[in-house]
């Protein structure tokens, strides 16, 4: 089931918006290329009286001169054909934060407990990704439940990211903002 082109992965059935939003606590990541967020990484997901979805995320940064901070990041979610495919722009609160735009795909969710997310930011010549990040995403602070983490093992594995995963602390860095 796996064969690794972008244009082949599965993403979520008839996924629901609504039951996305609220709170998700980053448990894993695959980093892309270049900048991008530490580690106590929190999502807020929102959708608007039209039916737009939007979303903030925090997380850890080091900046220049090795200065911790809490980066404030905003995305806005352009639809495509398929509901559990979008475009996000974003961009961080401080000028210092890089913004973009980027695939944002919900590969499986349960809404209530876990969410699998992949980015491709760059298709190798061959259809596979050659630049990508993805997040495992928790309602629970604490991690994935043992019974979640077989789906979200063999997830990883569809999307091509397995073992290229790192854990995501959470020590209550960007609490305070
Ligand atoms: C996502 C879902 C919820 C909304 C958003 C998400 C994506 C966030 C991204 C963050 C990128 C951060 C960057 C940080 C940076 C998917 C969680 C919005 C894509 C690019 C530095 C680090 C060091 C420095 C300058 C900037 O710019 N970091 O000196």
């Amino acid at each position: 089931a796996q064969d690794c082109q972008v244009s082949n992965i599965q993403v979520m059935q008839n996924f629901d918006r609504s039951r996305y939003t609220g709170r998700w606590y980053a448990v894993a990541k695959k980093d892309p290329v270049g900048l991008f967020l530490l580690d106590n990484v929190v999502a807020q997901f929102s959708v608007d009286g039209s039916g737009k979805m939007t979303a903030t995320a925090q997380g850890r940064v080091i900046i220049l001169n090795n200065w911790e901070m809490c980066a404030n990041m905003f995305g806005t979610f352009e639809d495509t054909p398929d509901p559990a495919k979008f475009k996000m722009r974003y961009w961080g609160a401080a000028a210092y934060l890089q913004s973009g735009n980027d695939d944002h795909w919900v590969i499986d969710t349960d809404y209530d407990n876990y969410a699998i997310h992949y980015s491709c930011r760059e298709v190798d010549l061959d259809g596979t990704c050659l630049d990508g990040y993805s997040f495992i995403f928790s309602r629970h602070p604490t991690g994935l439940r043992p019974e979640d983490q077989k789906i979200v093992t063999d997830k990883k594995k569809e999307i091509c990211f397995l073992g290229k995963y790192r854990r995501v602390s959470h020590t209550g860095f960007c609490e305070s903002s």
